[in-house]
């Protein structure tokens, strides 16, 4: 066996945002780049001799390569078996779901979620913890800062393990077990879901659903547990063959990004339900015929209807939402008596809640929902979530909707994106926002009087961590609220998301176009940060 210790010198820029780190494909493939990085976190996890680690990937341009690279750093650094995904793929719901599932240390995925791929793409990597979730930041943290020190990396010599190959193999002192990703993840989804109820409701024959894989990670599962498990119609997975350059798209599940499905739901004689899951299949889009329901509606309809679904029939300890994500969650969790939890964006800031009992349903309004079932957000899991409720209420999702907003009222919600700003612009911008807030305070905007105007900071109630700047952030009387903060997932540039949010109670007004509802504070939002003038952007890149 030839362990060979490589010398290497640090890269500056290994810092992990809101979830791992990513960068331009080309980037992670110069020399050293991501050895540097699996050897800091190597260096940094201390217990792992002889333990597990779970690998894989959502099929982007560069996995099998990554793959193969982290497999020798592994077995040099003495860990004790790596449990892969046939081909090297894994969802990443589906590593959260072995790791917790096979008592793992911890787990890599690897992926920029919905960033594209392909050579000129991008491509990501994260760690994962023994609880199944993202690292918290005082793991991301240390792994930086010995990246930042680097001077050598341990590697095996040896040939390439055999991915297209299920079956057990060695490498040095190492076990590899190639397995089949889909298995665990499938059975756990029956556990929770009635899968019976859900299968009568694809019999009746008038029910029909599409579900767009974008050409990412999730067309083998969502084949594997709608069309066989389930029993939905043959073609009811579109996009299905994940591809490494995601056929050339961007699999984000939005209005702008998931097109063809959009379209078919948009038609005349559209399907009943449609649903999409992103690249790494942790986000998920749901869509009733010609209905767009907002992610932060979702999570709100979810938990008003978690009394119909098996795994949850017990009732909820709480729901935890991102602090941008719209406050309909907040309205249902009070009409349930349970608590709800606001905090900073990421995954990573839901784990300690999870864990230790408090929330059993969170959600992202950046297409992200999920709960205790496992650490990570779960794209599949909300589609058989919302499959199930269909199954149990026999009414389109348009009415399970308006009616959710006629008892609660409705929260409109949108996020507007700018892309690709310079990064010093940006900062500038955000820098300047920030003066502002002293005075902003009991100020009127328009219509609006301002009741809070702060940079969100938060403070984990279970381990009293703190972390700041997490955006700015202006909380009107009203209920509405207007958020700035720039994206921690980008490659290019930097990106500056402003996300707004009116609350309607009066269903007479529940109709009117979202866009509308929110004009006036996406004109304050706009005079405020002066973003028009300094970016000389007209209109935002991206709007969901
Ligand atoms: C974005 C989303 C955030 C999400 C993160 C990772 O982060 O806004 O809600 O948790 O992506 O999702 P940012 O920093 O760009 O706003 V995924 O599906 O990329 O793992
Ligand atoms: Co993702």
């Amino acid at each position: 066996m030839n362990i060979r210790t490589v010398s290497t010198t640090p890269y500056p820029d290994q810092r992990p945002g809101t979830s791992g780190l990513r960068k331009k494909v080309k980037h992670f493939q110069q020399p050293h780049y991501l050895e540097n990085f699996v050897q800091s976190l190597f260096d940094c996890l201390k217990d792992m001799a002889g333990k597990t680690l779970v690998l894989g990937g959502d099929g982007r341009y560069y996995n099998p390569e990554a793959i193969q690279i982290i497999l020798k750093i592994a077995s040099a650094n003495k860990v004790g078996r790596v449990l892969v995904g046939h081909k090297g793929l894994f969802s990443t719901p589906a590593v959260s779901c072995i790791i917790r599932r096979c008592k793992a240390f911890g787990g890599i995925i690897l992926s920029a979620s919905h960033n594209p791929a392909g050579p000129d793409g991008d491509f990501g990597i994260k760690y994962n913890i023994s609880n199944g979730g993202p690292a918290p930041e005082s793991v991301t943290n240390a792994i930086y800062t010995q990246s930042k020190q680097i001077n050598r990396y341990l590697v095996l010599e040896a040939e390439d393990i055999p991915l297209d190959t299920l079956g057990i193999f060695t490498l040095g002192e190492m076990r590899v077990e190639v397995i089949n990703p889909i298995t665990d993840y499938a059975e756990l989804m029956e556990e929770l879901f009635d899968f019976d109820r859900i299968a009568t409701l694809f019999d009746t024959g008038v029910f029909h659903m599409c579900f767009d894989a974008m050409h990412a990670i999730t067309g083998p599962y969502a084949k594997d547990i709608l069309e066989q498990r389930l029993g939905a119609d043959p073609n009811t997975v579109l996009n299905g063959e994940p591809l490494p350059d995601f056929g050339g798209g961007h699999p984000d599940p939005n209005l702008a990004h998931a097109k063809s499905l959009v379209t078919k739901m948009y038609r005349a004689n559209a399907p009943s339900f449609g649903a999409a899951s992103d690249g790494d299949g942790d986000r998920n889009m749901i869509l009733g015929k010609r209905f767009f329901v907002t992610p932060s509606d979702s999570l709100a309809i979810l938990a008003a209807n978690a009394h119909h679904i098996p795994g949850y029939r017990l009732g909820l300890a709480g729901i935890a939402r991102s602090m941008p994500t719209s406050q309909a969650a907040d309205r249902i969790a009070e009409a349930l008596g349970i608590e709800c939890f606001e905090t900073p964006t990421g995954w990573k800031f839901f784990g300690n809640l999870l864990d230790a009992g408090k929330a059993t349903l969170c959600g992202e309004e950046s297409f992200g929902t999920g709960s205790d079932h496992l650490r990570e957000k779960d794209g599949l899991w909300a589609v058989l979530f919302w499959l199930n409720i269909l199954a149990v209420r026999r009414q389109s999702v348009k009415t399970i909707v308006q009616e959710h907003w006629s008892h609660c009222g409705r929260n409109f919600y949108s996020r507007h994106d700018y892309e690709d700003l310079p990064a010093d612009l940006s900062q500038q911008l955000m820098e300047d926002l920030r003066k502002q807030l002293p005075k902003l305070k009991g100020k009127r905007l328009g219509q609006r009087e301002v009741t809070l105007a702060d940079d969100f900071s938060y403070t984990d109630p279970i381990d009293h961590s703190i972390t700041t700047g997490q955006g700015i952030r202006l909380c009107f009387k009203d209920s509405a609220r207007i958020i700035y903060r720039l994206s921690g997932t980008g490659t290019q540039g930097a990106t500056l998301r402003v996300y707004l949010e009116a609350f309607e109670p009066n269903p007479d007004r529940h109709n009117q176009e979202t866009q509308v509802a929110l004009a006036d504070l996406i004109q304050i939002a706009d005079h405020l940060a002066q973003i028009q003038q300094r970016t000389g952007r007209a209109q935002p890149s991206v709007i969901t």
